[in-house]
């Protein structure tokens, strides 16, 4: 089963400001060089049936959706990984084994649970999806298929609030008509490359010559089009064993807005989190800085770096712009600080990640 959460960044904003939920929402990455550059990270339904596009340029977006009354949010990645750190715990006590693939999406392997059975893995999803709601106040779309390329590319398929089963005899029915570039590695240059042999769908690169497919794509490549057009796939659900962030809180002995009294706490925290980093030997490209106020109220900023850094003293700077912007947002004392670093890397293994995907034959 892949569940993957629905237009995860402004369903998330929507969460905390229902307001939104009937104008087009739009979360942009803003690169501050003037007031509306940068791009589209994200859009609700409403922006999509507008035209707005991940990574479309904002300044663009806004043309688009001139005279209408939408929103444009910036993102806010410390929010967002609160609340997929809730979907994850939601999500993994239904799994035999479980495989977070993304902040907004999981893989969940329910073999034994289900019993083999597909209809009580559509009542498992059903749960999961009805729980999704209730406890979290989210909608998610669920794939489930006999392997994970099958689960994800039926997950999809049936955007938002979907539920799809595609079973072992319909999985080759299923792909046949679907566009070349649902397979994950076929980009726009890929899919351009295949266009050109006369290769529109999943049906017709899985009937193409494979030896042919190997000359243009290279072995390890052209293989793995073929078979993953043909549905086949026998990567295991395993749980990714690096957690891909590491985060402390703790509360102030009051509640104040006093920068220097409000670093002394940080400090304390960031050296805790830089010892775990150091352990484990990982380096941070995202910091967030969380508050939750005397009213009770969560406030959290993020930065995220071009590069990946691992220095104590980076994490502490960044640690104390952050709580230097918040306070200026807000006049309300603080009661509890949190930071966090996110987007985790293992240095030796960067350059590995990339091309693992394709090592698995
Ligand atoms: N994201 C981003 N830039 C992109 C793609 C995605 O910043 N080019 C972020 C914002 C998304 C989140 O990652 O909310 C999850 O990505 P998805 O591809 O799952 O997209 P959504 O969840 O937004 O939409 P969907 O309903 O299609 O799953
Ligand atoms: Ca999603």
């Amino acid at each position: 089963m892949l569940v993957d959460l629905d237009y995860f960044f402004a369903q998330c904003e929507e969460l905390r400001n229902s307001v939104l939920k009937d104008k087009p929402v739009v979360i942009g990455v803003y690169s501050g060089r003037t007031e509306d550059s940068g791009a589209v990270s994200t859009a609700n339904y409403q922006a999509r049936r507008l035209g707005i596009r991940s990574g479309m340029p904002i300044f663009q977006a806004k043309k688009k959706l001139s005279g209408i009354d939408a929103v444009f949010l910036p993102v806010d990645h410390a929010y967002y990984d609160q609340v997929s750190e809730k979907v994850m715990e939601l999500l993994r006590p239904h799994a035999d084994s479980f495989e977070q693939a993304g902040i907004d999406e999981a893989y969940l392997d329910i073999t034994e649970t289900s019993m083999r059975d597909f209809d009580k893995a559509g009542e498992i999803a059903r749960k999961i999806k009805d729980e999704m709601k209730e406890t979290i106040g989210l909608t998610c779309s669920i794939g489930i298929g006999p392997n994970k390329l099958i689960a994800k590319i039926a997950a999809d398929s049936k955007k938002p609030d979907g539920l799809i089963i595609v079973r072992v005899d319909e999985a080759s029915s299923f792909l046949k008509p679907l566009p070349v570039d649902r397979l994950l590695g076929v980009g726009a240059k890929t899919r351009d490359q295949m266009l050109a042999l006369d290769i529109k769908t999943m049906g017709d690169l899985a009937t193409y010559d494979v030896s042919k497919l190997m000359e243009t794509f290279g072995k390890t490549l052209g293989s793995y089009f073929h078979r993953a057009a043909s549905g086949i796939d026998g990567e295991s659900v395993h749980e990714r064993h690096e957690a891909d962030s590491i985060s402390r809180i703790a509360t102030l002995k009051e509640n104040t807005r006093d920068l220097v009294y409000i670093l002394d706490k940080t400090n304390q925290l960031c050296i805790q989190v830089w010892e775990q980093l150091v352990q484990r030997k990982m380096r941070f490209k995202t910091v967030g800085a969380i508050a939750i106020m005397a009213d009770m109220s969560v406030l959290s900023r993020s930065k995220t770096l071009s590069e990946s850094a691992n220095g104590l003293n980076v994490l502490n700077d960044l640690v104390k712009m952050l709580f230097e912007k918040l306070l200026s947002d807000t006049n309300i004392k603080i009661r509890r600080v949190g930071i966090r670093v996110s987007n985790l890397e293992k240095e030796q293994e960067i350059q590995r990640q990339i091309t693992s995907f394709f090592n698995h034959q």
